[in-house]
């Protein structure tokens, strides 16, 4: 198919133009510290304490290293404001010579929506090997099926956006480069405020992350706050990591990882309220008012 070889080939180019950053050399100041350990745990949040920058929770018995027992700890202003009392956690703890504990990586661990996140991981996988060399979801085609968490760590699946158009991209929070991500995402806050302007109704804004290693809820929620997006139609969206490489494929981004950094190309769809993909803008050169005009034209031809 020439045009997705085009599309592949600029993808390509792209790619190499403007790949997520180089690390800086970083001159070692002091001896290397040792590797901070970590431990797997899960438990059940009891409280949050956002003045002390804690979090209270029980946790489960850590073979070889602790018993049961409810205790204090750091955790990450997004983790502290989406905390849930009673809420079941996996998280890893990283205990620091001060003798106080960290979590980091903190991950909704309820019984019943982790089944329903594999769920989702695995019929993506399925469909992802049964389209093979098709896996490319062309314009006409439908938004493949999914189920991740957003920034709050509540289950989201692409089922709730029936009836609704959609403006989805992909982004990470890590990523340094001004003109990729960041830009993205200012420009979809820019999007949905002139959506918001022009009175477009049900529309939906969704940034999935390249980078579920990192982006947890807790972490999405960061992110979205530090810049002050009104999540009540945007939201940030992370999950296993079959998943997210299944969707990249399914949606024609191109990501390689090489540590801790991400290269990456870029695409922002519009899904219409029938679930099809509507328009895509491939690379960071598309306008927000585009995008809202195919908005208007169709909520008015509904
Ligand atoms: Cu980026």
């Amino acid at each position: 198919m020439q045009s997705r070889a085009l599309i592949l080939t600029s993808a390509l180019v792209l790619l190499a133009l403007a790949g997520c950053g180089q690390p800086e050399p970083v001159a070692p100041a002091a001896p290397a510290a040792p590797a901070e350990k970590r431990y797997p745990i899960t438990g059940e949040v009891v409280a949050a304490d956002p003045a002390r920058k804690v979090l209270i929770v029980h946790h489960d018995e850590i073979p070889g290293y602790m018993p049961e027992m409810t205790m204090e700890f750091l955790v990450s202003a997004g983790d502290l404001a989406i905390a849930k009392p009673g809420q079941r956690i996996r998280a890893d703890m990283i205990p620091s010579d001060k003798g106080d504990f960290r979590l980091e990586k903190i991950w909704p661990d309820d019984r019943t929506e982790v089944a329903v996140v594999a769920a989702g991981a695995n019929a993506l996988r399925q469909d992802t090997m049964i389209r093979g060399r098709g896996v490319y979801r062309e314009v006409g085609e439908e938004l493949p099926d999914f189920a991740l968490y957003d920034q709050t760590g509540a289950v989201v699946r692409s089922a709730r956006f029936r009836g609704k158009q959609v403006m989805l991209n992909f982004i990470f929070t890590r990523c340094p480069v001004a003109t990729m991500c960041p830009l993205s995402t200012s420009k979809m806050m820019e999007t949905q405020r002139l959506a918001k302007e022009a009175g477009v109704p049900n529309i939906e804004f969704v940034s999935i992350t390249l980078d579920p290693a990192y982006d947890t809820p807790g972490v999405l929620k960061e992110y979205a706050d530090a810049r002050g997006i009104d999540t009540a139609n945007f939201s940030f969206l992370t999950g296993p990591e079959s998943a997210i490489k299944d969707l990249l494929a399914q949606f024609g981004v191109i990501a390689s990882f090489e540590g801790e950094l991400i290269k990456h190309t870029l695409a922002t769809v519009l899904i219409d309220a029938n679930g099809r993909i509507a328009h895509r803008a491939d690379g960071s050169v598309w306008e927000p008012g585009d995008f809202v005009a195919k908005m208007r034209r169709a909520a008015k031809a509904k």
